[in-house]
């Protein structure tokens, strides 16, 4: 251990943290390679991501369904030649797909989309996997699990046994969908009805409970929208109060709650068509001021919400704060908001999710993050270093793997 002694000294050692940091990530939309063709991976893939189509879109007057009746590979030509080729790649998304091809060893400047797919063309994705999360230095990833996904559910007959990827189980379904599923969720064995009775209500929770346990998930999670309030007389906020926290609590798992996702703006660009609205920052202290002993996990979308956020978890240490979700994962706003962060929360927050869809998304969002958490964590230690305060190398890496997982690891471990 040695006491650093110049800012020089410092600025390097962050570096060096931040850059072999490995990483937990705390919300994805990946699979184990076992979980078969879910699992997206490859440069179609990366060039296929809806954030791409809907970039896209604003250049070319194609008509969307005749978009969406193109092969994946016509669309992947097309997005590439519209903003790679037709207008140079430097939106945040697009620079993303040429880092990973950078990193992966591969020559963005050849621009030769055909040698890149022969490179994936022979990988298998049990060994891509491995690469990938060697290359980002990922040591887990949390999925989304969705017991309401016809496509994953079967995958879960039998235990997930590769221990990197750990389960969340997703609620969208039945807490914004329980009049359209509460049927299906009867045909399950549950014994639900459509007005959410109090037998219901306890059918709910054995629902929550058993797939909670079948996938041994880290934590529920919903994404939600901007009007999202409780309490209040509506479903979703029963559901909530009433079945989720209760399991939640009983399995000492939090939470997590994604506010301000508002769903389809535009039907047309399918995935790509969600947009956001300013969540309500009391709902969250309402709920974690009224369940303390429950845990709460939240990132909201609106920009207009992190400070409010942020204070807020100043007030509960049953919040944990995380994330530059979705239309915040640029480097202008990572920056702004782990600046905020750091100097309202210290290192009880988690600055950062990728939200990667696509396998190969890990390499750059991680990538680009790091960049940018390096340097928002150099000038607070230097600014620490001002005080006269001193710090260790090791106190430097204990700081940052708080940051890229251990903030998550004790939130877990957490009983309130
Ligand atoms: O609700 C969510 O988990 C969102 O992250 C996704 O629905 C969204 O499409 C996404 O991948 C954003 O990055
Ligand atoms: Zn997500």
């Amino acid at each position: 251990m040695a006491v650093l002694q110049s800012k020089e000294a410092i600025c390097k050692r962050v570096d060096e943290a931040v850059k072999n940091v490995w990483v937990t990530d705390v919300h994805t939309h990946l699979y184990p390679p076992s979980f078969g063709d879910i699992l997206l991976w490859n440069v179609d893939e990366l060039l296929t991501y809806h954030y791409l189509v809907a970039e896209t879109f604003r250049y070319i007057d194609m008509d969307y369904d005749a978009f969406w009746a193109l092969s994946k590979r016509e669309q992947a030509d097309l997005i590439f030649k519209t903003l790679f080729i037709d207008h140079s790649p430097i939106s945040e998304s697009c620079r993303g797909v040429l880092t990973v091809l950078q990193k992966l060893g591969l020559d963005p400047a050849s621009r030769d989309l055909a040698a890149w797919r022969e490179y994936f063309d022979q990988l298998t994705v049990e060994d891509y996997t491995d690469k990938v999360f060697e290359l980002g230095r990922i040591k887990r990833v949390v999925m989304t699990n969705d017991p309401f996904d016809d496509l994953e559910r079967p995958h879960w007959e039998k235990p997930q046994t590769d221990a990197r990827f750990l389960a969340a189980l997703r609620i969208d379904q039945l807490l914004l969908h329980y009049p359209e599923n509460w049927e299906k969720i009867k045909g399950w064995g549950y014994d639900v009805d459509a007005e959410l009775s109090i037998k219901a209500v306890i059918e709910v929770q054995r629902f929550l409970r058993d797939w909670a346990v079948r996938m041994q998930a880290q934590y529920m999670a919903a994404s939600l929208p901007p009007a999202f309030k409780v309490p209040d007389n509506t479903l979703c906020a029963r559901l909530v109060e009433q079945a989720v926290l209760p399991v939640c609590r009983e399995m000492n798992i939090p939470f997590a709650m994604m506010i301000g996702v508002k769903k389809l703006s535009n039907p047309d660009l399918q995935l790509a068509g969600d947009s956001e609205g300013k969540g309500d920052i009391d709902t969250v202290e309402y709920l974690c001021r009224t369940y303390p002993h429950n845990k709460f996990l939240c990132t909201m979308l609106a920009r207009e919400n992190q400070h409010e956020l942020a204070v807020a978890a100043r007030k509960f240490r049953n919040l944990l704060v995380f994330g530059c979700w979705w239309f915040l994962n640029n480097p202008s706003l990572i920056e702004e908001m782990t600046r905020m962060r750091i100097e309202l929360l210290g290192l009880s927050v988690v600055p950062q999710h990728s939200d990667a869809r696509v396998l190969d998304q890990l390499i750059y969002k991680w990538t680009h993050s790091r960049r940018i958490i390096a340097k928002v964590l150099r000038d607070k230690y230097c600014d620490l270093y001002d005080t006269g305060w001193r710090v260790t190398d090791e106190e430097i890496d204990r700081d940052v793997d708080k940051l890229f997982g251990g903030a998550f690891d004790d939130f877990l471990a957490l009983q309130l």
